[in-house]
C-alpha cells in the first residue's frame, strides 16, 4: 500500500525552537543557535510515522501575520494558501504572552493548529509553570509540552498530528473574540466579503480577510481591489473603520492590535503560575556584564582574543602529531613499497599528489578548523552573539548597517558561504549588499589556517593577531567608502536579546561534525585535484612558463619567491589550497626553509584578502547577482594585490631603518 502523505509546517517567533524540533523530527541538520533569525529560507524534510509519509517544513520566525517584511508574506501566503495539513506552531515557554501574540493570528486565519509548547525546561528552571490542559482549553487547540533540544514531547507531537488529521482530534474552532464593537463590525463585513468575493474567500477564510482589512493590510487591500466587486468591499471597510476610529478615538489598526495583545496577556495570566519567584540568576548577570556599555567591549576583545589563542595552542599541538605521523611515517613507506612495481613517474603523481594532498589536507588545516568549528558552535548556542552585536551597533553605523550586521560577520569567521546567506536577516536590500560585501572580506576558518599555521607558527602569535586586527581595520574602512558609494540610512536595531544558555555539548559536537564533514567532503576532494594538478604541472615542466609569467608581479611588486605563484592560483578553489600547495612545492611543511618573514606576512596578508573562494563567489552571485559577484571579486583581488606590495615595502623600510639605527648605536 502506498503510505499516506501528510504535510506539517512549523511556525512561530523567532529563536523558540523550531528547527531543533525540525532536526529531531527529520535527522537533518538544519542551523540552530542562539540568536534570532537563523532560518531564512524554508527548509523541507521528511520522515515517516505510523504509515505515513510526513513533509516537514522548518519557516522563518516571524512576529506576526501582518506584512512588515517578506518573510511574513512569505511564510503567510504557504499557510494560507499552501494549505499544510497541520500547522505547528511552535512556541518558547518562558515567553509565553509575546508567542500567543502569533498563535491567535494563526487561530484567526482558520488554520489547523498544534501548538509545541517548547522549552518547558528552560521555564521550569525560571519557576515558570504552565497549565497546559488550560491552555489547550482556551484556545481551542491540542498543547503538546516539548524539550526540543533532547527530544522529550517529539512522539507525543506527532501522534498528536496523525490524530488531527485521521479526525480523532476535532479542533474546537477559533475561540479568539475581539471587543463587541469590533465584533459587530467583523460580522457585517465577513458578509459583505463572502457575498462579493466568492473567488479570494476560497484562499482566505472571510473573517480573516475582514479583520486585515480592518487593520489595513496593504497586501490584502491590494487582493481585494484587484477582484470583480472589491471595491465596494473596500468601501464597506471603509465605513466599518471609521465608526470604529469614532468609538476609539485610535486608529483601527492599533484598537485591533491592542485588543491582540490584551487576549495574548490575559490567557497568558490565566495559564501561567510563577512557583519561585524570579532571582536575579548569574544568567541576569552576566547579560548586563556583557551587554555593558563599557565593560562589555573589553570582555567581547578578551572573548575573540581567547578564542583564536586556544585554536592556536591547540592547533599548534596537532600539526606536530600529524607531520610526524605523515611526513615521517606514512610517506616514506609508501614510497618504498609503491617503487617496488610502478614507474617513479607514477610513484610521485601518487605520492606527491594523491597522499601528499591528503596528508596536507590533513597536518596543515584540520588542527586549526576542527578546534576553530567547537569554539565557534559554543559561542553560537551560549546567546553572546547577540550581545556582541547589539554593542557593536553604533560601529556598525558608521558603515551604514546596524548591529545585527555583525552577527554574519562573526559566522564569517567560521565559513563564508552561510554568512553571505545569513546576511537576509538585514532589512533592506542595500544594507543586504553592504553586509555581504565586508563579510566575505572576514577571514575564515581556511584562511585562519593561513593566518595561524603560516604567520603565527613561525613568527609568533602576536603577528597572527596583528592580521586579524589589521583585517578588521580593513572591513571598517572599505564599508565606510562602500557606504559613501551606496549611501541610505539603516534602520535602527530591533534585536531580541535571549537568554543565556549553557551550550548544549550534544548539539556543539554534532555542528562540528556536519562543519567538519562539509569540509572533509568538498574541501578534500579540491584539494586532491589540486595537488594532482600542480604535480602534473610540476612533472612535465608546465609550471615553469607560467611562474615566469607571473614573475613580475609575484617576486617583482610582492617580493615573493615566483613559485608561489601558482598556490595562489589554485587557492581559488579552496583558501587553504595556497599553503597546502606551496608546502608540495617545496616538498615539506617546514615553511621557514621557503619564506622569510617577510614574505610570511605578505604571503598571508594576500591570502586573506585577495578573493572570496569558488563557493563564496557562487553564494554572492547568489544572494546578490553576478555582476555584483565578479564586482566584489575583483575589487578584493586588486585590493590584496595593492595592500600586499604596500606591506611589502612598508616592512622592508621600516626593517632597514631599525637596522640602520642598530647599526648607529654600535658605531
Ligand atoms: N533549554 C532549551 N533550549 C532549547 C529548546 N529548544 C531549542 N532550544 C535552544 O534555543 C535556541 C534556538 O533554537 P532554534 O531551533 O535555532 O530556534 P528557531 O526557532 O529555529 O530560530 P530561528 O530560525 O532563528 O527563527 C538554540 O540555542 C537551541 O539550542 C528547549 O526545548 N530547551
Ligand atoms: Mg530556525
Amino acid at each position: 500500500m502506498e503510505p499516506k502523505r501528510i504535510i506539517i509546517a512549523l511556525a512561530g517567533n523567532a529563536n523558540v525552537g523550531k528547527s531543533s524540533v525540525f532536526n529531531q523530527l527529520t535527522g537533518l541538520s538544519q542551523t540552530v543557535g542562539n540568536w534570532p533569525g537563523k532560518t531564512v529560507e524554508r527548509a523541507e524534510g521528511k520522515l515517516h510515522f505510523a504509515g505515513y509519509t510526513i513533509t516537514v517544513l522548518d519557516l522563518p520566525g516571524i512576529y506576526s501575520l501582518s506584512t512588515f517584511s517578506i518573510e511574513e508574506i512569505v511564510s503567510r501566503d504557504y499557510i494560507a494558501i499552501e494549505r499544510p495539513d497541520v500547522i505547528v506552531n511552535v512556541v518558547d515557554a518562558s515567553a509565553l504572552e509575546r508567542n500567543l501574540y502569533f498563535t491567535i493570528q494563526l487561530l484567526e486565519l482558520q488554520a489547523p493548529v498544534v501548538m509545541a509548547l517548547n522549552q518547558i525546561d528552560y521555564a521550569a528552571r525560571r519557576g515558570v509553570r504552565i497549565n497546559v490542559e488550560l491552555l489547550s482549553k482556551m484556545l481551542g487547540i491540542p498543547v503538546v509540552p516539548t524539550i526540543a533540544i533532547t527530544g522529550v514531547g517529539i512522539t507525543e507531537l506527532l501522534n498528536t498530528v496523525i490524530n488531527i488529521v485521521e479526525g480523532k482530534i476535532k479542533l474546537s474552532g477559533s475561540k479568539i473574540e475581539y471587543g463587541r464593537e469590533i465584533e459587530e463590525e467583523l460580522v457585517r463585513l465577513e458578509n459583505t466579503v463572502r457575498e462579493k468575493l466568492p473567488k479570494l474567500v476560497e484562499n482566505y477564510p472571510a473573517r480573516w480577510i475582514s479583520i486585515k482589512l480592518l487593520e489595513r493590510d496593504e497586501d490584502i487591500a491590494h487582493r481585494v481591489k484587484e477582484s470583480p466587486g472589491g471595491d465596494e468591499v473596500l468601501a464597506a471597510a471603509d465605513v466599518a473603520i471609521s465608526r470604529i476610529e469614532k468609538i476609539h478615538g485610535e486608529p483601527a489598526p492599533i484598537v485591533i492590535a491592542s485588543e491582540r495583545y490584551g487576549m495574548a496577556s490575559h490567557i497568558a495570566r490565566e495559564v501561567t503560575e510563577v512557583i519561585s519567584p524570579p532571582k536575579v540568576t548569574l544568567e541576569d548577570r552576566l547579560s548586563s556584564l556583557t551587554a555593558h556599555r563599557i565593560l562589555g567591549y573589553p570582555i567581547l576583545a578578551a572573548v575573540a582574543t581567547l578564542m583564536f589563542t586556544l585554536i592556536f595552542i591547540v592547533g599548534g599541538y596537532l600539526v606536530n602529531i600529524l607531520e610526524t605521523f605523515f611526513e615521517e611515517m606514512l610517506i616514506p613507506t609508501m614510497d618504498i613499497y609503491l617503487s617496488r612495481f610502478l614507474p617513479q613517474f607514477i610513484v610521485e603523481i601518487i605520492n606527491g599528489g594523491l597522499i601528499s594532498g591528503v596528508a596536507a589536507g590533513a597536518t596543515i588545516a584540520l588542527p586549526y578548523i576542527v578546534p576553530f568549528y567547537i569554539l565557534l558552535a559554543i559561542l553560537e548556542d551560549s546567546g553572546y552573539l547577540p550581545r556582541a552585536a547589539f554593542l557593536m551597533d553604533n560601529l556598525m553605523h558608521k558603515m551604514g548597517l546596524h548591529g545585527k550586521a555583525f552577527i554574519p560577520l562573526l559566522l564569517g569567521y567560521g565559513c563564508n558561504v552561510p554568512a553571505c546567506i545569513g546576511c537576509r536577516i538585514m532589512e533592506t536590500e542595500r544594507e543586504r549588499f553592504l553586509a555581504g560585501f565586508v563579510v566575505v572580506l572576514v577571514p575564515c576558518a581556511a584562511r585562519s589556517v593561513i593566518i595561524l599555521g603560516l604567520a603565527g607558527r613561525y613568527l609568533g602569535l602576536h603577528v597572527a593577531l596583528t592580521l586579524y586586527m589589521f583585517d578588521l581595520a580593513l572591513i571598517f574602512v572599505l564599508g565606510r567608502i562602500a557606504y559613501r558609494l551606496l549611501p541610505g540610512k539603516p534602520i535602527g536595531l530591533i534585536m531580541e536579546m535571549p537568554p543565556y544558555r549553557v551550550p548544549s555539548p550534544s548539539l556543539v559536537l554534532k555542528k562540528t561534525w556536519v562543519r567538519t564533514k562539509d569540509f572533509i567532503y568538498v574541501a578534500l576532494p579540491l584539494i586532491i585535484i589540486g595537488s594532482v594538478a600542480l604535480q602534473f604541472l610540476m612533472s612535465s615542466g608546465l609550471i615553469w612558463p607560467i611562474a615566469d609569467f607571473m614573475d613580475p608581479l609575484i617576486s617583482g611588486w610582492l617580493g615573493l619567491p615566483s613559485l608561489s605563484g601558482i598556490p595562489l592560483i589554485f587557492g581559488v578553489l579552496r583558501k587553504e589550497l595556497t599553503l597546502i600547495l606551496l608546502a608540495e612545492l617545496a616538498g615539506t611543511t617546514s615553511f621557514e626553509h621557503i619564506f622569510t618573514p617577510i614574505q610570511m606576512i605578505v604571503f598571508t596578508l594576500v591570502t586573506m584578502i585577495y578573493i572570496p573562494c569558488i563557493a563564496t563567489i557562487a553564494a554572492l552571485g547568489h544572494e546578490f547577482g553576478w555582476g555584483k559577484a565578479a564586482g566584489v571579486a575583483a575589487a578584493d583581488i586588486l585590493l590584496a594585490i595593492l595592500l600586499g606590495g604596500v606591506a611589502y615595502r612598508t616592512i622592508l623600510i621600516s626593517n632597514s631603518l631599525i637596522s640602520l639605527r642598530f647599526i648607529g648605536y654600535h658605531t
